[in-house]
């Protein structure tokens, strides 16, 4: 095999696949995003179109959690290594002096809808779900429900931070890092994260602006920096080597849709004999993850 590979790399003037250069960063907004309202005498409640959500427990009226989904997958070309995610949302209301309190982001494992309904402002209650709204019971209304109530999420948050103040707050890390990733990737699993608040003391609940506020600049945004993919890099272990050919062949027949996965050197989502062609032509070079 290595003989094989050797004299194809002859070819290798014949051959380029285009690549990116340098590191690369984008900010995008969220592409849905709904509230979870805990069920009370009003029965199922969501907000998919309104300008706010909430996350926490309110004094009186029960739980909130709120959902939110990004649209990595056509942010990110197939292959970027993404190396930093940071979601900022903009708290608009809490309770007059609330006390501080730990709001946790956890990657949800099932989808979720944002359809029509709208409570207004405040809209703290919520409003009747319309068709395709997720619910605390439904992940569509009404038809589909989460396999556990109140959302279906990893426990282990992905981060989790201390918020005192109106204004803008920021979750980031290693793990939402690794989330964002894994949407890129993978693009049937981006379901998004659902933000939970303290859930055992009341009237620490706030309210965020939605990418339905009337400011702007308000609306939740996800900063995302990332290494752009390298062609030939079967394996993406920061190098184009004979190794990359063997990952190639161990996965060939592989496809993986809209996303990237192993032995997909020249980034076109399956894995067959053009891979091989594409770490020959890209034999030796340096890509950093
Ligand atoms: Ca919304
Ligand atoms: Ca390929």
């Amino acid at each position: 095999m290595e003989r094989i590979a050797r004299s194809l790399l002859a070819l290798l003037p014949l051959l380029c696949v285009a690549g990116f250069a340098g590191a690369g960063s984008i900010t995008i907004g969220s592409s849905k995003d709904n509230t979870l309202f805990e069920p009370s005498i009003l029965g199922e409640r969501s907000n998919g179109a309104g300008t706010a959500m909430f996350a926490g427990l309110t004094a009186t009226s029960g739980l909130r959690r709120a959902v939110i989904a990004f649209d990595v997958v056509t942010a990110l070309p197939r292959g970027a290594v993404v190396t930093s995610a940071t979601m900022r949302l903009v708290v608009t209301r809490q309770v007059f002096l609330a006390p501080a309190a730990d709001f946790a982001v956890h990657r949800l494992t099932a989808d979720w809808g944002e359809a029509g309904s709208d409570a207004g402002d405040p809209g703290g209650q919520g409003a009747e779900p319309m068709p395709g709204d997720a619910t605390w019971s439904h992940r569509f209304f009404d038809l589909e429900f989460w396999a556990t109530a109140g959302g279906d999420f990893d426990a282990m948050p992905s981060d989790a931070i201390n918020i005192g103040t109106l204004g803008a707050h920021s979750w980031g890390g290693a793990a939402m890092a690794a989330d964002v990733q894994a949407w890129r990737d993978t693009p049937t699993t981006n379901f998004g994260w659902i933000v939970r608040g303290d859930e055992a003391n009341g009237g620490l609940a706030r309210e965020f602006a939605t990418r339905e506020s009337l400011t702007e600049e308000s609306r939740p945004a996800l900063e995302i920096e990332f290494t752009p993919p390298c062609a030939g890099d079967a394996n993406r272990s920061g190098t184009v080597v004979f190794e990359d050919i063997l990952v190639v062949l161990a996965n060939f027949g592989a496809n993986y849709g809209d996303g990237w996965g192993p032995g997909d050197a020249d980034l076109n989502g399956v894995v067959n004999f053009n891979d091989v062609l594409a770490v020959l032509a890209n034999f030796g070079a340096a890509c950093p993850v």
